[in-house]
């Protein structure tokens, strides 16, 4: 004998303001995870749209866009690299900071930096390199990735108004020893979209943690960047493989777009 079971779909699901989060039970055949909002926001974006159900819960991320890391005399030119790559993302950065302003939309600034006795810093951080110059030596702009010293500033271009959220943290990654997801926490963010440098290291260190906390992070491909182009490129492809293992990347013209409510990929992506 045949037994059909019943294919009951439930929707078991939150309201919250003029929106509504939820999930389809669908019988024997599995879940669909299913977010609806009124005020959903779609950005194109790869793999596939970044969703977000409601701008309030979205936060802009700008990791570690210091003097430090991109002009002479700090821990970036210390460690041998070609500072031009980074100084090419500013004016895309500031634009999408300026977009997030005008919105009044969640912004969160970090600084890579330790404190003046290097306390917070590992003595593996503190010994490796092989430039002349290491974490706490006097360089150009004073003493290298300490806090509060004129290199550790963001560079002026960026500089975070006030209340902006500023996170200064010792590792690479912005979760790690840092109030960072309380603070996402407290303001009920779920959703991050992410730049800043470098691309390889405090960015993808931050959106994998992030990740591993449950966030959905979308990189701007744009406004990112590398020292070494071919990292950054490695780091686009890993993030967004996989179906986003790690989460989505788009450009910012497309985060604009998505901004402002009409969602467009004709952007060509970077990559
Ligand atoms: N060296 C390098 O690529 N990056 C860092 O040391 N810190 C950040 O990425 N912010």
């Amino acid at each position: 004998m045949l037994i059909l079971a019943p294919l009951v779909r439930v929707w078991r699901g939150i309201e919250w303001g003029d929106g509504e989060m939820g999930r389809w039970g669908d019988g024997v055949l599995g879940v669909n995870i299913i977010m609806v909002s009124k005020n959903m926001t779609s950005i194109a974006a790869q793999p596939y749209d970044y969703e977000v159900p409601d701008l309030k819960k979205v936060a802009l991320v700008i990791i570690d866009m210091q003097r430090d890391f991109l002009e002479t005399g700090g821990f970036g030119e210390a460690l041998g690299n070609d500072l031009s790559h980074l100084q090419e993302i500013v004016p895309t950065v500031k634009l999408l900071l300026e977009a997030f302003r005008q919105q009044q939309l969640t912004i969160i600034h970090t600084i890579e930096g330790h404190l003046p006795d290097l306390s917070d810093c590992p003595l593996s951080k503190l010994k490796r390199g092989k430039g002349t110059l290491k974490i706490g030596d006097a360089g150009g702009m004073g003493r290298i990735l300490v806090l509060g010293e004129p290199g550790n500033n963001i560079i002026p271009e960026l500089t975070p108004l006030p209340g902006e959220i500023v996170i200064t943290k010792p590792g690479k990654g912005a979760f790690y020893a840092t109030d960072l997801e309380n603070i996402l926490r407290s303001h009920s963010i779920t959703h991050l979209i992410i730049g800043g440098v470098t691309t390889e290291v405090c960015v993808q260190t931050t959106m994998r943690e992030a990740n591993d906390r449950g966030y959905e992070c979308l990189l701007v491909e744009d406004a990112t960047a590398s020292y070494f182009p071919q990292f950054k490129q490695s780091t686009i492809e890993m993030i967004r493989a996989q179906g986003g293992i790690i989460g989505w990347t788009t450009t910012a013209h497309q985060v604009l777009s998505g901004l402002n409510g009409k969602s467009v990929r004709n952007e060509k992506l970077i990559t």
